[in-house]
């Protein structure tokens, strides 16, 4: 029996590289059941296998150390695995065309707070950004960094700092998000020239429509690692945030929150509230805080 990470899943077929680094086609038998899980697909990229190389079946899963999922559908309460054993999530961002708004990323970051991923921002692009832009990319990096998170500044195409962004890919299983049109397309080709992704954003778009049930892929970088792409899949999908609990995700607003009046205070109008004191105090960013806000209510809409 052979040892080996799935690379693409198609909902039936299965690629599975081993550890050598050859591809087999692999499949399930009918009756493979994974206990305790309702989702609509066993085995997902990112997964560990044990795998029969001369029948091309996929025969035990192994333990998965994180993973994540979207609901299959509106209606549906089943769900379907994205991806498995995810290392860390990159977020592409752009100042400038288009401009990624700031609750994005605080929505991006509060997800992988909650999935206890790492999470690095890439500001890309830098290469059109006048002085004013400069300014607001250095502001985010900034604002972030300050935070504990890693930002790089990129140009993918004009190669700035893209050798930093290799390095942190190293070895790793990274997830791969932005928004339509920031560059990651053209970030993944210039990082494996044997990728050959299309880009633009008109290619873009048709990828989105067509790739809305399908399963995201895993491409491999060249120095070691894998980067998963994931087409038409917003970020992490969805996650059932407990409204008490969303602030825990916000790093800055979760240690000062302990010095609040009331351990279950919200951080709304609540007397004696450190963390609006830290927002008017310029100790924690307004944007920040408003993100937050966004998230409680509309939560709290949802819990009605
Ligand atoms: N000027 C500039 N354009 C870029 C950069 N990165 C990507 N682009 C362009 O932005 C458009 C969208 O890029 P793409 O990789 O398809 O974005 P994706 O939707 O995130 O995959 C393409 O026309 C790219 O050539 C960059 O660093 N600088
Ligand atoms: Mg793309
Ligand atoms: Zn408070």
């Amino acid at each position: 029996m052979n040892r080996g990470i799935v690379i693409k899943s198609t909902g039936s077929r299965y690629r599975v590289a081993d550890e050598e680094g050859n591809i087999h086609e692999c499949f399930l038998r009918g009756r493979f059941r994974v206990s305790g899980t309702r989702t609509t697909n066993p085995v997902a990229v990112g997964d560990h296998v044990t795998f029969d190389p001369g029948e091309g079946v996929i025969v035990t899963l192994l333990p998965r150390r994180n993973y994540i999922i979207r609901r299959a559908s509106n209606l549906s309460r089943e769900s379907q695995i994205i991806a498995a054993n995810i290392d860390q999530a990159f977020l592409v961002i752009t100042v400038k065309m288009p401009a990624t708004p700031v609750e994005f990323i605080d929505r991006f970051l509060a997800t992988a707070e909650a999935y206890r991923i790492p999470a690095v921002i890439i500001i890309n692009k830098t290469d059109l950004y006048g002085e004013e832009e400069m300014a607001r990319a250095c502001l985010i990096k900034d604002v972030y960094e300050k935070i504990g998170y890693r930002v790089m500044m990129i140009s993918a195409t004009e190669d700035m700092s893209l050798a930093e962004v290799g390095e942190a890919l190293r070895n790793r299983i990274t997830l791969l998000s932005g928004n339509s049109g920031v560059g990651k397309s053209t970030l993944l080709n210039r990082l494996n020239p044997g990728l050959s992704l299309k880009t633009g954003s008109i290619s873009d778009y048709h990828e989105q429509g067509k790739h809305i049930t399908s399963f995201p892929e895993m491409h491999p970088v060249e120095d070691g690692g894998y980067v998963i792409d994931t087409p038409g899949i917003r970020g992490f999908g969805v996650i059932d945030f407990d409204r008490k609990e969303i602030y825990h995700f916000f790093p800055e607003i979760f240690r000062i929150s302990s010095g609040c009046r009331f351990y279950n205070c919200l951080h709304l109008d609540e007397p004696g509230c450190l963390v609006r004191e830290a927002v008017a105090n310029d100790e924690i960013e307004p944007w920040r805080y408003r993100s937050y806000i966004s998230m409680l209510l509309e939560d709290n809409e949802k819990y009605r």
